[in-house]
């Protein structure tokens, strides 16, 4: 028998369990359908003269790919029209993005970073597309959306998830009831579901962490990586491996699959705190790692329970095997 498809699926949710109203599913599908039309134009690379850089630099000052511009106007054009959100922000835009007046307005917010992982577009390895879906705020209906509408904490998320355009084309979700992997079928132009619920498995002795940034390191995180780079001999009496692919959603989805610990602390660089973005990259892989039993913290606190003070905020990560995680915390 074939595998469900993604939208069988959502249909299923949301006559079963009730959890998944009609615009959810539809914002779910679309978004799903943007990634589609993204992994086809990542799959054409040079021949399709997508990669390389614009020259241009987007508002965290990082030189835009053209692929981050392509993705990102892929997703607006599909989310603008449906009648399913009231506004859109992206990690390439300045601010957030009202839906234009001429088209209608629903009670959803999405949040997206178009091609996470970008540094990897021109040697081909994977990126992917991370979104999350927030509602606005009940005040919010009939006015003007305003950044602070979007400023909620990540356990206020009611879908999160990614697609990553790797050997395979997956889409990764989860309505809070779980986690589910679609793959690509391109013959048929169809996600079909090929894992889920999924359980990451715990206890696999695997970190992932860019060991240059050392130096900019707490000193419990230096302590938290030398314990695991002295292996067997150490006081662990263990040995580790260490993975970094430099593309958060490759990274998560490898420890989603196999178990393990993303780690890109907060750290002592002259520019700010840390790299990553709360509510693009760190919460919607916070929910999609807790649904799939491990745990997100930005090393202090759980990252869902951190209320954003500004919509491009960065923070500390570091999610993944549960035990591995809280350990930092207990540290
Ligand atoms: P990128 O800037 O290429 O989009 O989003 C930030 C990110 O990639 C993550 O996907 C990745 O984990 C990280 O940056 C890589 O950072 P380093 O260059 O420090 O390894």
């Amino acid at each position: 028998m074939q595998a469900i498809s993604l939208s069988r699926f959502l249909i299923e949710q949301q006559r079963q369990a009730q959890a998944l109203p009609g615009e959810l599913r539809l914002l779910i599908e679309t978004v799903a359908r943007a990634c589609k039309t993204i992994s086809h134009a990542v799959s054409k690379g040079a021949l399709g003269e997508v990669l390389g850089s614009l020259g241009s630099e987007n508002v965290q000052g990082e030189v835009q790919k053209k692929l981050d511009v392509i993705a990102n106007e892929l997703l607006l054009d599909a989310n603008e029209w449906g009648g399913h959100l009231a506004a859109m922000a992206s990690e390439e835009m300045e601010t957030l993005y009202p839906i234009p007046n001429r088209y209608p307005k629903g009670e959803y917010l999405l949040l997206f970073d178009p091609i996470d992982g970008s540094s990897n577009i021109d040697v081909d390895l994977s990126v992917g597309t991370i979104f999350s879906v927030l509602k606005a705020p009940e005040n919010a209906s009939g006015r003007e959306v305003t950044e602070q509408d979007f400023l909620q904490a990540g356990m206020h998320q009611v879908a999160a998830g990614y697609a990553i355009y790797g050997p395979q084309t997956l889409l990764v979700l989860t309505i809070g009831s779980g986690v589910y992997e679609f793959t690509l079928d391109r013959e048929i132009g169809s996600w079909r579901m090929t894992d889920g619920p999924m359980q990451m498995p715990q206890g696999n002795r695997e970190f992932a962490i860019n060991m240059a940034r050392r130096r900019q390191w707490s000193p419990q995180i230096i302590r938290y990586v030398e314990e695991r780079i002295q292996g067997a001999e150490g006081p662990l009496g263990k040995d580790y491996n260490m993975r970094w692919t430099a593309s958060m959603v490759a990274d998560v989805h490898r420890i989603l699959k196999r178990g393990g610990i993303f780690l890109y602390p907060k750290d002592a660089r002259p520019d700010g705190t840390a790299r990553l973005r709360l509510m693009y990259e760190a919460n919607p892989m916070a929910f999609l790692v807790e649904q799939a039993g491990g745990a997100a913290i930005d090393g202090e606190q759980r990252l869902m329970e951190v209320l954003p003070s500004k919509l491009h905020q960065r923070i500390g990560v570091i999610l993944g095997d549960k035990e591995e995680v809280t350990s930092l915390l207990r540290d």
